[in-house]
């Protein structure tokens, strides 16, 4: 009778726990990036801010579990883990987070609180990790007025007008966020850069912020511009083989290192969209690259030199890198670093990866990403990068043979260079949430445990930081993992489907814009889609640019070929007739519809995903992503419409049954004007309206 009256009871609960489902949690602001399931009150920081007293306030605050965690700083040192590696050694008397140094200790303390948050602790056993690349850095593109080049999240997080005077707590939060992934490096400001930045003045305010990141185990790097020795030193040229030129840099990394002595070194944009370099003197981008390498040698520090060049000359901007930087293979000093784009053109949804990593064998290369969203709808849309950035990393080059992948290229395994680096380009600003859009958080996050281990998924990835950031119940990490899965490669169907790119409006890169002129016919959409009566595409084979060449074989052949081309690439190498044959055996021009049709459905199902999640979700970040994803939806119409309409004029072809109706004629969209410059993102109202109810 008495086990009855048990069952009967617990049954009751269980029932009654089903019919009112998850408990609601409580508003918040997303502030507290993916530390929200550890902490719901807030950042406790540790008041001690050496290493050691961080990594014991962090156990001492959110360890969970009953066991003791020691912390071992190795007096006999072990190879094999670098500097940063650490081993977590898990046995009945409790845990040991075992390091080189306390920077390792630190990460390994990080480390085991993401464990105990997603559920991956062990009883026994050991844990090593060391870090696939040795620089893991975020550029910043943060200008000293604040704004911040293709910044969706406010304003610049730092505020130089108040530096070095006032101290924010977000300087230390931002270590604190970036020392729980693993980055160790943060360049400040924009790679278009202020020569200001290397005045005593502003260097005092950096110096701050060193000081802050330090025990964090993050450096601080400056982007440089190459006509300081001329525009802030009083000299007549900035030629690099000058010898007062010289001097002054010399002089000017002395001064750096002084006031900062673990400063990284500098990054450089030159000769590259109207920024000075070594080419305005009659100098290579060796000269200029090496004169900076050696003021930095003496103090340990480091040039990453980017291959981010192209003129309005080119015949085509994709061959442009490797036309630039290919004579000069094996000639840049140790300490230099070229930086790649992922892709050869600019940041585009998906490019084939640029052909430069596979080309130079006997230089120093790494890949820059791109975090923030600028042409991935800004901080209005949910886009998941990291299937993009890891497309780029898995590439097979073929440099030396099958297996030759950017990854193994930069990370150092097929030429054992000296250095090894990886860069994204950050989506951080001062907004509440950090990055804008509370979804864009993930790509942080994602960067980080990606430039420390480029093996993990995109998928543990991405289930690590819902854990994290929101709730651990199957309910929500199950659904949302799968939207964020699918969000990159949709985001490609509904902006630029089968290798189309660059047909954004304008200086701002939101919205279409495919018939859109401009000063520079490389930056006209125009140039990159070359839409006509007779086709749509670029010609880049060997009977048209020759960029498919600058490939190594099998590729170079691969990509030539129309029939053995991926299809998701067969407008960025070739220009194909309205009515080609694909593999489906339906026309380009349907396939274009359909494709486009499929990123308009699935981005309209995010809003019931979301809507479905409701309850796992507190009513404030619920609301703000549902309002995104709404927009979302819109805008995947408004991109189809848009491009889709302009094509018809040269197509002449109807959209196929089964499509949506436009809802907007081509002459509307085409007389709206966006209108916003290179830092900001739209207000979702000022978009065009559409009716989402008529899918
Ligand atoms: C492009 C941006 C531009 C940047 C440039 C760069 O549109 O604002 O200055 O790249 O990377 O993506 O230097």
């Amino acid at each position: 009778m008495k086990i009855f009256r048990i069952l009967f009871l617990t049954s009751v609960l269980a029932l009654l726990a089903a019919c009112n489902g998850p408990v609601k949690p409580e508003s918040t602001d997303g502030h507290q990036l993916w530390f929200y399931s550890m902490d719901n009150d807030g950042m406790n920081l540790s008041p001690e801010k050496t290493t050691m007293a961080i990594a014991a306030n962090e156990i001492q605050e959110y360890w969970k579990g009953g066991q003791d965690v020691a912390f071992n700083v190795l007096e006999a040192k072990d190879e094999t883990l670098g500097n940063e590696g650490y081993r977590l050694v898990f046995d009945k008397n409790g845990i040991s987070v075992e390091s080189n140094t306390e920077t390792g200790v630190l990460y390994g303390v990080y480390d085991l609180l993401r464990r105990q948050e997603t559920g991956k602790l062990v009883k026994t056993g050991t844990i090593t990790e060391v870090p696939a690349f040795q620089y893991r850095v975020l550029n910043h593109w943060d200008n000293p007025d604040l704004t911040v080049e293709r910044g969706y999240a406010g304003q610049s997080l730092w505020k130089w007008e108040s530096l070095p005077g006032t101290i924010l707590p977000v300087y230390e939060e931002y270590a604190r966020a970036n020392a729980s992934l693993g980055i160790n490096s943060t360049v400040l400001n924009n790679v278009n850069a202020d020569p200001i930045m290397l005045t005593p003045e502003y260097l005092e305010k950096v110096k701050v912020l060193a000081d802050i990141f330090r025990p964090y185990g993050l450096k601080v790097f400056l982007s440089i511009n190459f006509a300081s020795p001329k525009r802030i030193g009083g000299l007549k040229t900035s030629d690099p083989l000058d010898k007062d030129v010289v001097k002054w840099w010399n002089d000017k990394a002395a001064e750096i290192y002084s006031i900062i002595p673990d400063f990284g070194g500098f990054l450089v944009k030159a000769n590259s969209e109207g920024q000075s370099g070594p080419q305005d003197y009659g100098r290579t981008h060796a000269d200029g690259a090496n004169m900076l390498a050696k003021a930095v040698k003496p103090f340990g520090g480091i040039v990453m030199w980017r291959a981010f060049v192209y003129d309005a000359q080119a015949p085509d901007r994709a061959m442009q890198a490797s036309l630039e930087f290919v004579p000069f293979d094996g000639k840049f000093d140790d300490n230099v670093i070229i930086q790649i784009k992922n892709g050869p053109i600019d940041f585009q949804p998906r490019e084939p990866f640029s052909p430069l990593f596979g080309q130079l064998e006997n230089t120093t290369v790494m890949a820059e990403m791109q975090i923030t969203q600028e042409y991935l709808g800004h901080s209005n849309h949910l886009v998941y990068l990291h299937p993009m950035w890891k497309e780029c990393l898995d590439s097979d080059t073929y440099q030396k043979g099958e297996g030759s992948t950017v990854r193994k290229i930069t990370d150092g395994q097929l030429h054992n260079r000296p250095i090894n680096a990886i860069a994204g380009v950050t989506n951080i600003g001062d907004s509440t949430n950090w990055c804008g859009h509370h979804f864009a958080q993930a790509n942080w996050y994602a960067y980080g445990r990606m430039a420390w281990n480029p093996d993990l998924s995109s998928e543990e990835i991405a289930d690590e930081w819902i854990r994290q950031t929101f709730t651990d119940d199957a309910d929500f990490v199950n659904p949302i993992k799968d939207l964020m899965m699918e969000s990159r490669e949709n985001t490609v169907r509904y902006e630029m489907p089968l290798g189309l790119h660059h047909t954004f409006a304008g200086a701002g890169h939101y919205g279409p814009g495919p018939w859109e002129g401009s000063i520079r016919p490389d930056w006209s959409p125009m140039y990159y889609h070359k839409a006509g009566v007779d086709g749509v595409g670029f010609d880049r084979t060997m009977k048209g640019s020759g960029n498919t060449g600058q490939y190594n074989e099998p590729l170079a052949s691969i990509y030539d070929n129309v029939e053995t081309c991926p299809e998701e690439l067969i407008l960025w190498f070739h220009h194909l007739p309205w009515d080609y044959k694909m593999k489906s055996g339906e026309t380009l021009w349907d396939t274009l519809c359909h494709t486009f049709q499929q990123g308009i459905d699935a981005a309209a199902g995010y809003i019931d995903t979301w809507a479905s999640v409701r309850d796992y979700v507190d009513e404030e970040r619920w609301n703000e992503v549902n309002v995104k994803v709404v927009r979302q939806a819109k805008d995947a119409l408004w991109w189809r419409d848009a491009t889709m309409l302009y094509f018809q004029t040269f197509s002449n072809l109807p959209f196929p049954e089964d499509c949506s109706e436009p809802q907007h004629t081509f002459e509307e969209l085409r007389r709206f004007r966006l209108g916003i410059s290179n830092y900001e993102t739209p207000d979702p109202e000022a978009l065009p309206e559409y009716d989402l109810s008529r899918l």
